[in-house]
């Protein structure tokens, strides 16, 4: 078992909030039977390079059985690894390796909702008034056209007919993900016993896909109804709480957070976790879109003993405009500070925020903030710089290590994920947008930028599922190896993740807000000893340092740069750091780090 964190006293505890985790999708990670989707022996192979990228947990995408209408978020048997990933047997020794590496594995489940090809649903819809019968959300057809106005993540409705059993059943994503029903507690029992299945083989955690809708507002109202309401103040079904009164959440008014019970929500996922085997030396992580912080805090505080960590989206929703996702808009510095702020002080004291700018739902992070032109490295090591110093837990997503960037999608026919394709299909059919007006809106934020294969060097491999981007032969892990330190964006990861195991104000500092002024977002994290700055140019020009950040190092002379993203651009290199002025004006996408080590702060024993 990987060795944990000296300062952890109870030996397995919270070893996730020392350690960055590594987000693979495994579909396009590393291929190594040529059949043009990556696999597990392809990860196993890839374990060293993990290890020395200073990661110490790894959260695999799903590689369970499924017809792959959603890439593998539709599952049809979730004990058994579908063949195009590999055997249970792979899975055993990938576990094996990981641990013998120091890596802990987090595995993906999805439990709101499983595959229409599983044979729960498949026995739910020929024998309702069998064992399975009540695994999913079935509902008579009425006299107005479907049982509610809901909308689908993935465009329309969220009903769809079955002639087999007569009713309409529910999936808040594709027809081919109905959704289980968690009022069921023998479908409760039934996903604890999976999970257990996976903690017997050794497994550290899991990240629980939209795991914050698996409770349906009582009685499944539509949208204006459930606003109404909340209006009143009326108490929505507690499930886990008596009398309590849903909290006025962000979005209640419209859209997915308006299909939650949020009280019953954590209440099942209470039970959950007091069903789970090794329960203290797991992490638990929820993936919640529309999530407010005030749930978020409840689900995540420590004493309420449900999850671990979140991943909230408001940081990634920053250019969304007031159509979300597919209505981009120009993103502010100001608007971004916010969201980092109001995330870290929800998520203080007992909390734990997480810590990611994309993942395989989200375009590439260099290409949607940064510069990925002409200050392709500079924007992507200052963007990693930005995110991943701040109080949480880093998630990285596989390539951004290496600063890929968006696939270049000229035609259509390349978006090839449901959700981006629909969204597309609806601007055009129903919406009357011009093609290419449609084709610009989704493009920029298609899940398939984030889902081209992983650039591990320059060659051509016609055989993957989806094209390389053309730009792999220059950016690749190959190449990012054999360049200068200082001009490598893997070189800056691994120096980055050195920095948060070398001091303890990363790893487990507070965090305050100093700026959040265009061009700059500036922080402080604070430990017993120590206090580090970061300051950031999120701009393509040079920029002064910050008066707020001038004026409160002036007059500290211990004050010392310990990284600085600008070395790559003829400035500091990194050997001279020290002899760097302080408040030099701030290169383009520079990101500067700086210490203090006050002793007159004695270290707390
Ligand atoms: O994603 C949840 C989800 O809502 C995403 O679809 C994301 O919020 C959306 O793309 C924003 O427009 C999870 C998985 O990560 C995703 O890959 C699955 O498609 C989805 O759930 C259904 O399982
Ligand atoms: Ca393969």
């Amino acid at each position: 078992m990987p060795n944990t964190p000296s300062n952890d006293t109870s030996a397995a505890s919270s070893w996730w909030k020392d350690t960055p985790i590594y987000h693979i999708y495994p579909r396009s990670f590393h291929d190594t039977n040529e059949d043009g989707i990556g696999d597990l022996p392809g990860i196993i192979e890839k374990l060293p390079y993990l290890a020395e990228l200073g990661i110490g947990a790894i959260w695999m995408g799903p590689v369970f059985r499924s017809p792959q209408v959603d890439n593998g978020y539709d599952i049809s048997d979730y004990r058994d690894i579908d063949p195009i990933f590999g055997t249970l047997a792979d899975m055993d020794r990938l576990i094996a390796t990981a641990h013998r590496l120091g890596i802990r594995v987090l595995l993906d489940l999805v439990f709101n909702h499983s595959s229409n090809r599983h044979w729960w649903f498949v026995e739910s819809e020929r024998d309702p008034s069998g064992p399975y019968g009540d695994y999913y959300i079935w509902r008579d057809a009425q006299a107005a056209p479907l049982p509610n106005n809901w909308r689908s993540f993935f465009t329309g409705p969220t009903w769809t007919w079955s002639e087999v059993r007569g009713q309409y059943y529910l999936h808040l994503f594709a027809p081919e993900q109905p959704d289980l029903n968690w009022d069921n507690p023998a479908v409760r029992e039934e996903l604890a016993d999976i999970a257990n299945f996976w903690l017997d083989r050794g497994v550290d955690g899991f990240r629980l896909d939209v795991i914050n809708f698996i409770a349906k507002v009582e009685g499944l109202p539509s949208v204006e109804e459930v606003a109404e309401h909340r209006d009143a103040g009326e108490a929505v079904s507690s499930g886990g709480r008596e009398g309590s009164t849903e909290k006025p959440d962000r979005l209640s008014r419209s859209g997915p957070a308006a299909y939650i019970d949020h009280a019953r929500m954590v209440g099942y996922l209470r039970e959950f976790r007091r069903r789970l085997h090794r329960r203290e030396e797991i992490v638990l992580v929820g993936e919640t879109p529309h999530l407010s912080y005030e749930w978020a805090r409840e689900l995540t505080a420590s004493e309420n003993g449900a999850l671990d960590m979140v991943l909230l989206f408001d940081h990634l929703e920053v250019d969304h405009g007031s159509r979300g996702r597919w209505d981009p808009v120009p993103w502010t510095t100001e608007r971004l500070a916010r969201v980092f702020r109001e995330q870290q002080t929800a998520l203080a004291g007992s909390s734990w925020p997480s810590l990611y700018m994309g993942n395989h739902d989200q375009p590439r992070i260099v290409s949607r903030y940064g510069d990925d032109g002409e200050f392709r490295c500079a924007s992507a090591t200052a963007l990693a710089t930005l995110f991943y110093l701040q109080r949480g837990t880093p998630i990285i997503y596989q390539g951004d290590e290496i600063g890929m960037a968006n696939y270049p999608l000229e035609d259509a026919t390349q978006i090839v994920d449901i959700e981006s394709g629909n969204a597309y299909r609806a601007l055009v059919e129903t919406e009357g947008v011009e093609p290419a007006e449609a084709l610009r809106r989704v493009a920029r934020n298609a899940r398939d930028n984030g889902r081209t294969p992983m650039q591990w060097d320059g060659t051509p491999h016609p055989s993957w599922w989806y094209p390389l981007n053309p730009d792999h032969r220059e950016w690749n892990v190959a190449a990012q190896e054999q360049l200068p330190e200082h001009q490598s964006v893997l070189a800056h990861y691994r120096r980055l993740l050195a920095l948060r195991a070398e001091y303890e104000a990363l790893r487990r500092g507070s965090f305050q807000l100093v700026t959040g002024d265009t061009p700059c977002i500036a922080f402080r994290r604070r430990a017993s000893t120590e206090t580090i700055t970061v300051v950031v140019n999120l701009s393509s020009q040079e920029t002064a340092v910050p008066p707020a950040i001038i004026k409160s190092l002036a007059k500290d002379r211990t004050v010392q740069i310990v990284l600085s993203t600008a070395y790559n651009r003829g400035g500091h290199a990194p050997d001279n750091l020290g002899s760097a002025t302080i408040t030099a004006s701030l290169a383009p996408w520079e990101a500067r780090v700086l210490l203090q080590k006050d002793p007159a702060l004695t270290r707390i024993a």
